[in-house]
């Protein structure tokens, strides 16, 4: 009998021990959570704003390191409009160099962060991360948005094109104004801005409007590469020529891609 009535209560003794210890440990677990968050150690990091959670799948952190996307299509088959040493040359010397170095930097400073937190958070990193880190993002997007035999755009990103330009000949002909006019090496643009609106722009080096210290901004729903790596064995010094032939490879479903995950990105 002594033993019937004991046995509860310990067992009740027990079991309230144990809750108690589930919600500190709980509470532990979620205070380490946060801090690591907010120190910025943690994994990929839930934050809020128009500028996050967008883009590039390829551009995890795979192991600790950022690796060369594949290319979707062979080093000729942009052929005749973009040459096959060019592609092959920039693919595999200029986009993989970004990648090498930007993941020497990362483990030299012991930064842990995805491609996209990078670039969106480029002026809270040294300079070389905002150079290699932006020209990992920019080549993984370029890449995309070009194909064999190009394509033309139809549905949503053909009616919003004409909307924001008026016609596709005059998207394209601004598209190219912007893309000559950046002065030495950079990227031309099209973007979906805060507001909403598509907008053409360019960037200097290897930045990109996703960065915080860009002067121009938006979410890319198409880049063009307009370094003279780019073009310089087929063109020599026309990029006009260049940027001409390059709509003959355009990828527009990948840009319609890109406008449905920005406009779902609140
Ligand atoms: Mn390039």
């Amino acid at each position: 009998m002594l033993f019937c009535y004991h046995t509860p209560k310990v067992i009740n003794n027990l079991k309230i021990k144990t809750m108690n210890e589930i919600a500190s440990s709980r509470r532990t677990f979620l205070k380490k959570s946060s801090l690591l968050a907010i120190a910025g150690i943690a994994g990929p990091s839930v934050s809020s704003g128009f500028f996050t959670s967008h883009s590039m799948p390829e551009s995890e952190v795979v192991d600790g390191e950022f690796t060369l996307p594949p290319l979707p299509y062979a080093y000729d088959a942009l052929e005749p409009h973009l040459d096959k040493l060019t592609m092959e040359i920039h693919y595999t010397k200029h986009h993989q160099g970004y990648v090498n170095n930007l993941n020497k930097l990362v483990q030299e400073n012991n930064i842990h962060a995805t491609l996209d937190e990078l670039v969106k958070n480029a002026s809270k990193y040294p300079e070389g991360v905002r150079n290699n880190g932006g020209g990992h993002w920019n080549h993984s997007m370029f890449w995309k948005v070009m194909r064999p035999g190009g394509s033309s755009p139809s549905g949503k990103i053909s009616s919003a094109i004409a909307g924001a330009f008026e016609s596709l000949d005059n998207f394209q002909e601004k598209f190219a104004s912007a893309a000559s006019k950046r002065f030495g090496s950079g990227w031309a643009w099209l973007v979906r801005t805060p507001s909403g609106k598509l907008e053409i722009g360019s960037t200097p080096n290897q930045d990109n409007p996703l960065m915080d210290l860009s002067a121009f901004r938006g979410i890319p729903l198409l880049g063009l590469d307009v370094w003279e790596h780019a073009y310089y064995l087929k063109f020599y010094n026309k990029r006009g020529d260049y940027i001409r032939e390059w709509w003959n490879v355009i990828n527009w479903d990948q840009v319609a891609e890109n406008l449905a995950l920005a406009e779902s990105n609140k």
